[in-house]
């Protein structure tokens, strides 16, 4: 870039040195030698913004690259109550679109910013060099476009800094789209979307009109100064040149310095608005950088490895996901399970399930009490070693793009095939995955659309047992599924699970009963606990739940 800015200086000189000594001489020779050191300054010239855009360019996707892959590393670390904070969307919106524009920035800065301060005050000293006098114009035309420049980014700054929200809203509005068109479509809510999402587009248009428009009264100004300038030059110059004290090529030089000095405050003006337009994408890639992960493993010297089978107990367990205030959602939890036991947790919706399995392999941190697997606290468990133990199939089955067999073996990449079928035996997935002509190796599309809810549980449940836990959670995890099949992987489980401590959440009582205990959960605390038959004797809400779904399609079995 120097290069570059060094050989633009040169060339008003070496055309001043034509005019002087050439043409007004009559030496051709001169202006012979001249022309082609100028070619000469323009070929350097051009060589070195070849460079310098090639090494910017070089310098701006690798930095955008690099800080892609810390974000991605980043979110990996998180913690749910992080993921919670910062939903896919915007970390999609992130990850993309604001690494851009401050990659975009990068590059600006490493050729606009720094050529156009090396010409501007390059410029000026050339400009000097020929005529101090003369320069004097400088000490009127800087101040008033620097006044006029200031007014410009005042306005426009925090102008394009708010475009930068109504990108974001356009954004967020296309996104809620994409992931949630099928809904869009089964309510037949598109003219709403259509029109919610042109008002975002249309906000969008208007303010970024309205910025150009500060633009395009500002560039004509500039010009206007810039030639009010190059007459008071000529007026004051042409006069000197007349008495001979300033020759007519070192006048003309004077004047495109004047012009290279002004043109730099110009483009150094919109580099200035692209920063502050760059500067709300970077905060934001920062906030996410700098986001604290608040799970954070415990000290080596406190770890503990836990032998499995797997022992789990709940002392005085209570826990909010917003942090103070709010209710708690879990209250004073406290309970103990041996090895080899299966627990069963009725509820009904909202009373705190899932929130409860949860903290078992430490998805969340309790706010208060301690969950203890096999009488060590999970937090002085290394996680990896924790989750390791603790099989947890989450109520929403996302299966991953790839081959049914890939998402089986998901938390075992090098099972065999072997125990992959017995994994999906056992979830009662072996026979319709073997009806796909192509088997285990059956792709499925992206969140396992051509898969029907069922079936993506079944596939998930295989995925847990591959591992083989000492702790199994299912959460919900039979609810798409037929009784008869329900019933079929109970059975299966019991079999394969022998010895492995469970844990099953469910809506419907035939899924527990079995159970060598209940745990009825309401509003976040455990209002009853014990056997079928304990709970039958001695627990009225128990009762009234069981009497409920009497009568009905599972009265026979219960
Ligand atoms: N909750 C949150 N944030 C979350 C998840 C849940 O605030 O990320 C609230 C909602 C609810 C309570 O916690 O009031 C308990 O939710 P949980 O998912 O544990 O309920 P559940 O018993 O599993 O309900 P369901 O049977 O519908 O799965
Ligand atoms: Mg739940």
């Amino acid at each position: 870039m120097v290069l570059e800015v060094v050989m633009d200086l040169m060339q008003p000189h070496l055309m001043a040195s034509i005019v002087n000594d050439g043409v007004m001489r009559g030496n051709l020779g001169h202006i012979g030698m001249t022309s082609i050191w100028m070619l000469v300054a323009a070929i350097l010239g051009t060589v070195g913004g070849m460079g310098c855009t090639y090494y910017a360019i070089r310098a701006s996707v690798g930095f955008g690259t690099d800080l892609r892959n810390a974000l991605f590393r980043q979110v990996q670390t998180f913690s749910f109550r992080e993921l919670d904070r910062f939903p896919g969307g915007t970390l999609v919106t992130r990850l993309t679109n604001d690494v851009m524009q401050v990659q975009m920035l990068i590059q600006i800065f490493l050729r606009m910013l720094i050529r156009s301060s090396f010409l501007f005050f390059g410029s000026i000293v050339m400009a000097l060099l020929i005529s101090p006098k003369l320069s004097i114009v400088f000490a009127v035309t800087l101040p008033l476009m620097f006044l006029l420049l200031y007014l410009l980014l005042s306005r426009s700054i925090p102008m394009y800094r708010n475009l930068q929200g109504k990108l974001d809203r356009v954004n967020s509005v296309l996104q809620e789209n994409l992931t949630g068109i099928r809904v869009v479509k089964a309510f037949v809510r598109a003219t709403f979307e259509r029109s919610r999402f042109k008002k975002a587009n249309e906000d969008n248009y208007e303010l970024g009109l309205k910025a150009a428009r500060l633009l395009a009264v500002n560039n004509p100004a500039m010009t206007l100064l810039l030639n009010a300038s190059v007459v008071c030059i000529l007026w004051i110059g042409g006069a000197q040149s007349w008495e001979g004290a300033l020759e007519i090529g070192s006048l003309a030089a004077f004047i495109t310095y004047v012009i290279q000095t002004m043109n730099a405050m110009v483009s150094l003006g919109n580099t200035l608005v692209n920063i502050s337009r760059a500067k709300a994408s970077s905060d934001r890639v920062n906030e996410l950088l700098e986001a604290p992960v608040s799970m954070e493993e415990s000290p080596v010297e406190n770890h503990h490895t836990t032998p499995a089978p797997g022992r789990v107990e709940f002392r005085n367990v209570s826990f909010g996901y917003e942090e103070g205030g709010e209710e708690p959602v879990l209250k004073d939890i406290g309970f103990a399970i041996e090895p080899g036991q299966t627990v069963g947790i009725l509820g009904s919706t909202g009373a705190g399930k899932s929130t409860l399995v949860n903290l078992i392999p430490r998805l969340y941190d309790p706010t208060e009490g301690a969950v203890l697997v096999n009488g060590v606290d999970v937090r002085d468990i290394p996680l990896e070693e924790l989750r390791g133990q603790v099989g947890i199939v989450l109520q929403q089955a996302i299966l991953f793009s790839g081959t049914i067999r890939d998402n089986i073996r998901y938390g075992k990449p090098d099972a065999s095939q072997e125990e992959v079928e017995a994994a999906a035996r056992a979830a009662e997935a072996h026979d319709f995955i073997a009806a796909f002509p192509e088997g285990y190796d059956t792709v499925i599309g992206q969140r396992g659309v051509t898969l029907s809810g069922g079936q993506k549980q079944r596939i998930s449940i295989a995925r847990a047992l591959l591992t083989d836990p000492a702790v199994l959670i299912l959460d919900d995890s039979t609810s798409a599924v037929d009784l008869r099949t329900e019933a079929r992987i109970r059975s299966a489980l019991k079999a394969r699970m022998a010895g492995c401590t469970c844990f099953i959440i469910a809506q419907r009582i035939s899924s527990v009963a079995e159970a060598d205990r209940i745990l009825v959960l309401e509003d976040g605390r455990i209002v009853a606990s014990g056997s079928h038959e304990e709970l039958m004797a001695s627990s009225d809400i128990y009762r009234d739940i069981c009497e409920s779904q009497l009568g009905l399609e599972e009265a026979s079995h219960v």
